[in-house]
């Protein structure tokens, strides 16, 4: 294959002549091409074939033990300027940052293969759509790339020739030194470099480097969002659709509401929700002053652990065909893959993501808590037939949530969107198992976006109030809401799943048919009666529980939030300040 832009070809000769590689491959991303790469991954032993009649084309592998999940501490943002960068992230002198890089990466592919992947970010032939090239070492990154991007000549097709407006990428698995692990970002030279990780958004750079950090800091200057958000469509029983956006924080959900399948009671009445993206956004205001939201990926890195047939069925289905599982245990007898939750039989005889023999007899649970699948987002059943549509889909609703115990109720609607944007900046979520570090443990998450800002939080909060601002502009409602609330037990009250339906039938009301609401001191809430619970057992004092608002509470988390605004500083938006103290007005507190 050969590529006709010259600045594309002087860099990857540069890039060669720095890394030595002993062969340079350009990616065609043919099928033909992938399944030689998957093969070669089968013969080094990296992958392991399933089941040809249970899972056709897929494969099952284990990444290094200390290789599993996103590095945080080891994330870097190499703006110019330290002030650009702001205190949610690490920065790092570019200059400094690629003396170091190319001092630890020099002569690093000699005896490897060098692949050229190009990949476009979005659909082929939309305006939004945005290529960049991952030059790596890894075929499991190609193969990976290959279901989670669109790559190869359709990118290339989607590339000027002169243009010079592509991420340019540098991935090499290195030695898998954690303590030489590098995940870089040069926002003003839309580059990356990312070493010594071959796992999900260290290496994917398509994903969580390019689509959120990259282009966050793209989309300030250009005047749009990029969010680390779902996007799906629902249908009522009389056919008319909205689409809504979701912010939820790394494995909080994000997968499993993109998927959601309705209750029966609501599938019986017509009620239909289809998946248009299940972890990225990027929204563009369209001439109409809506915003369009394109899902900028062509496939998901899904959570393994809890999908199942009960909670999310479309992914189940998605996941039978063409798919790479990383960290899940094998069955032995099927050669399956399992993970907890997944039955309620474990296999008998397995492989856990140590490679390690496993009965269900062994103490350890056999599947990493932050294995994944890579699946292609075309095989989802719920697909949406215009998931791909060029100018993106206009989103009538945006929803944030975090995983909280106790504080935030079931559902609020914020009452414009500059309080919507204080909601959003003020979210709260309980750590998981997708980064480094303790689990469990409460952070505050703007926007989901904590770990994906790639400049300056400060700046980023009034991007979002800009954004808002702007000539024009028809804006979607904003919501929170808390699917993870637990009672004095310890469990979670609210069914969750496919019954969160029940909480976007509200907003898909409220949202087309201005349907009434109560106003409280957080913003407009159902009265418990409004949200529909036919069919579940759940008694009315839960109910009430999950929509309570408690003053003690709220005192706490206010305070938390003023601490939060301290550690961003003076580039909190004095809007947000005003949204803080109304709130504590309306909620009686001094
Ligand atoms: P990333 O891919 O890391 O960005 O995660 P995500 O936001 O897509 O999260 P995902 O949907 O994969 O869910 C993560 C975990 O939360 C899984 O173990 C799910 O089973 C669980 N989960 C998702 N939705 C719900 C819900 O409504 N209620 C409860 N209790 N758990 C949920
Ligand atoms: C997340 O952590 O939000 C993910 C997984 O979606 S990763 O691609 O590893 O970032
Ligand atoms: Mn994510």
């Amino acid at each position: 294959m050969s590529c006709s832009n010259s600045n594309v070809v002087k860099w990857v000769e540069q890039s060669v002549a720095l890394l030595q590689p002993e062969r340079v491959v350009w990616v065609d991303g043919s099928e033909a091409e992938y399944k030689g790469i998957c093969d070669l991954l089968v013969e080094q032993g990296t992958f392991k074939r399933l089941n040809p009649e249970k899972y056709p084309n897929c494969f099952w592998c284990v990444s290094d033990p200390k290789d599993v999940a996103r590095v945080e501490d080891r994330t870097f943002i190499c703006s110019k300027s330290e002030a650009d960068c702001g205190p949610t992230n690490h920065w790092r002198d570019p200059r400094e940052m690629y003396d170091l890089l190319y001092s630890i990466i020099r002569g690093g592919m000699r005896g490897r293969t060098m692949y050229v992947v190009p990949y476009l970010m979005g659909p082929d032939g939309s305006p939004f759509s945005k290529v960049g090239f991952e030059l790596t070492d890894s075929p499991y990154v190609v193969a990976n790339m290959k279901i989670m991007a669109r790559i190869g000549k359709v990118a290339l097709k989607n590339l000027p020739d002169h243009s010079n407006d592509f991420v340019r990428g540098l991935h090499t698995i290195g030695q898998l030194d954690s303590e030489k692990r590098y995940i870089c970002h040069f926002p003003e030279d839309n580059t990356i470099i990312s070493i010594n990780s071959n796992y999900g958004g260290n290496a994917l750079q398509g994903k969580k480097c390019f689509a959120l950090r990259i282009a966050s800091c793209q989309a300030r200057r250009e005047g749009w969002l990029a969010e680390h958000m779902l996007i799906l469509g629902i249908t009522n029983p009389a056919g008319k659709k909205i689409y809504v956006t979701g912010a939820f924080p790394s494995a909080c959900g994000k997968t499993n509401l993109a998927m959601l399948i309705p209750p029966k009671l609501y599938t019986d009445a017509g009620w239909k929700v289809e998946t248009v993206g299940d972890d990225i956004a990027w929204l563009n205001f369209g001439s109409d002053g809506r915003l369009y939201a394109i899902n900028p990926e062509a496939g998901f890195f899904g959570v393994a652990p809890g999908t199942s047939y009960a909670t999310n069925p479309a992914a189940m289905d998605t996941i039978r065909a063409n798919t790479i599982f990383t960290n899940t245990a094998l069955d032995l007898d099927n050669m399956t893959p399992w993970w907890d939750r997944m039955t309620d039989q474990p296999p008998k005889r397995a492989k856990d993501w140590l490679n390690r023999d496993w009965t269900p007899a062994s103490k350890d649970k056999p599947a990493h808590p932050n294995s994944r699948f890579t699946a292609p987002a075309g095989q989802c059943p719920t697909i949406a037939p215009e998931w791909e549509t060029p100018n993106g889909v206009p989103i009538s609703a945006i929803i944030f949530g975090g995983r909280r115990t106790k504080v935030a109720p079931l559902i609020y609607e914020a009452f414009n969107w500059q309080h919507g944007t204080y909601t959003g900046v003020t979210m709260c979520s309980e750590t998981t198992a997708a980064a480094e570090g303790k689990v469990g443990q409460l952070r505050r998450d703007p926007m989901a976006m904590l770990p994906f800002i790639g400049y300056h939080a400060g700046d980023y909060f009034q991007h979002w109030l800009d954004i808002g601002q702007r000539a024009g502009a028809v804006l979607p409602r904003i919501y929170h809401v808390n699917w993870f609330r637990r009672n004095a037990a310890g469990e979670f009250m609210w069914p969750g799943y496919g019954d969160n339906m029940r909480v976007l039938e509200w907003i898909f009301d409220r949202v087309t048919a201005g349907k009434d609401a109560e106003k409280t001191a957080l913003g407009f809430q159902p009265r418990p009666s409004d949200v529909r619970t036919a069919g579940l057992s759940i008694s009315d004092s839960t109910m009430r529980e999950l929509f309570e608002v408690r003053p003690e509470d709220w005192r706490e988390e206010l305070d938390s939030q003023s601490k939060f605004f301290e550690t961003i500083g003076s580039k909190v938006p004095k809007a947000l300040w005003q949204e803080h103290a109304a709130l504590k007005q309306r909620l009686g507190l001094k």
